[in-house]
């Protein structure tokens, strides 16, 4: 297929997943609005389409929390065909919830500094987008100072996480060892809608992984979603590397939004970039003892250790700008290795030498376009332009001949899980449309 081809048919399952307020990540799975895919959505939309990504963002933080949370889902009360509901999640019960529009009681990756700035970018009326911008920057500041308090009482710059759904990588097998940790003293009952929806069964999480979400979202409501008293008693606690990667790039771009609509003071913004910088080895990195293989590992907040599962989370910090170019190349190495390496020079989520590694289950193997994606960008900035190139070419050439799903075999690229996946289409118009490495934008 013709590059100008695949850019027009990934407009299309963009303007067939909006539904006049945003974008849905897919009809049959999805039905609702869901907050990193917004995001990138954005991104892509960001190249033709202006308002509707200005409309799709301000959407989204219209039903933030009163306490800066921004909510991994928005609900359209009208779609019945997904669980947990917004009568499961039952958010009535914090006094920090929105009023008028139903959400979940968790939250997502924070892409959302990053989006907003990249929507401004690549505006032809700068006018309007600055207006957005000065709109939403508050929106902005206080999700990031949620984050950096509420998630993170110990000022570390790195973030917790409370539920593997926050992570966007679902079942992972990072989440396995703690999610077995946990007891479920009452079993929730509820009816599994999302194995009655496309795909295979056998690519979604287990029953187990999901018994252990529910009764997670159980204890959240126990706890009416006071983020202070689940910091005590929660049994789920991870600072997750994927997520802190984002944060720190967004808190950059947050930066850049503050000096476009003329904002000077940044300080707070400044403190929270150098304590990310100052603690993301310290958390993330094996003691270099020569026993470390140079990846980043999430942290286990709970038992005070990090958790030894080489995923796709352990090479996103390439994207963030902290690494040294010692540090950069060791991820590199990892990215051109056997281990990671899927169809097409894209990259699995898991390290294929796992015992994890499942390449038809979900996040225990597949690749994910928006992973791969960011990854090409972070490997543009440490100056491997051909791995790089490598990767963007083998994304394309996946969505190309297998279609606009929401993952992909690693091992053969047929493609897998929902169909005309918005992120898939999203980041296919801006791997194609990007003139430049957006990262230099908001990287110093
Ligand atoms: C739970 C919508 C979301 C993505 C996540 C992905 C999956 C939901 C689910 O779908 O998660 O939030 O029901 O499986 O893991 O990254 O945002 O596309």
């Amino acid at each position: 297929m013709e590059e100008s081809e695949l850019l027009e048919s990934a407009k299309k399952v963009l303007d067939g997943n909006w539904n006049g307020n945003f974008t849905i990540p897919s009809a049959t799975l999805y039905p609702h609005q869901w907050s990193w895919d917004s995001c990138f959505i954005a991104m892509g939309n960001s190249y033709f389409e202006t308002d509707r990504s200005i409309k799709e963002l301000e959407h989204l933080f219209d039903a933030q929390w009163k306490n800066g949370m921004i909510p991994h889902i928005v609900f359209n009360e009208k779609e019945k065909t997904y669980f947990p509901s917004p009568e499961y999640y039952d958010i009535t019960r914090s006094p920090n919830a929105p009023t008028h529009v139903k959400t979940s009681g968790m939250t997502q990756p924070p892409v959302h500094s990053i989006a907003c700035f990249y929507i401004h970018h690549n505006s032809k009326d700068k006018a309007k987008t600055k207006e957005f911008l000065s709109r939403v920057y508050p929106n902005l500041l206080k999700f990031h100072r949620f984050l950096m308090t509420e998630r993170d009482p110990e000022k570390s710059g790195l973030v917790t996480i409370f539920h593997p759904w926050e992570s966007g990588r679902d079942d992972s097998p990072i989440w396995d060892d703690a999610l077995a940790r946990i007891k479920i003293t009452k079993m929730p009952k509820f009816e599994r809608l999302d194995i009655k929806a496309e795909g295979e069964k056998s690519e979604r999480p287990s029953d187990e992984e999901y018994n252990k979400f529910i009764f997670l979202v159980d204890q959240m409501k126990l706890y009416n979603y006071d983020q202070k008293i689940i910091y005590e008693k929660y049994p789920f606690k991870i600072k997750d590397v994927l997520f802190s990667s984002i944060l720190h790039v967004a808190n950059l771009a947050l930066l850049q939004i503050a000096k476009v609509i003329g904002e000077e003071d940044v300080k707070e913004i400044s403190e929270w970039i150098s304590r990310t910088e100052t603690n993301f080895r310290k958390f993330f990195c094996a003691p270099s003892n020569g026993s470390s293989d140079g990846l980043f590992y999430d942290y286990d907040v709970i038992i005070g250790e990090r958790i030894m599962k080489r995923t796709i989370s352990c090479l996103l910090p390439i994207y963030t700008g902290i690494l040294s170019n010692q540090e950069a190349e060791v991820i590199v190495k990892w990215i051109s290795g056997a281990d990671f390496v899927a169809e097409y020079d894209t990259i699995a989520s898991v390290d294929e030498k796992e015992s994890d590694f499942k390449p038809l289950d979900y996040w225990r193997g597949p690749v994910w376009i928006n992973t791969s994606w960011s990854i090409s960008y972070g490997l543009l900035r440490y100056g491997y332009t051909d791995r790089a190139e490598r990767v963007k070419q083998g994304a394309l050439r996946l969505v190309a001949e297998h279609g606009f799903r929401e993952y992909f075999n690693p091992s053969t690229g047929e493609g897998l899980g929902g169909q005309n996946f918005s992120w898939t289409a999203a980041g296919v118009i801006d791997m194609i449309m990007a003139k430049s490495n957006p990262l230099d934008l908001f990287l110093k």
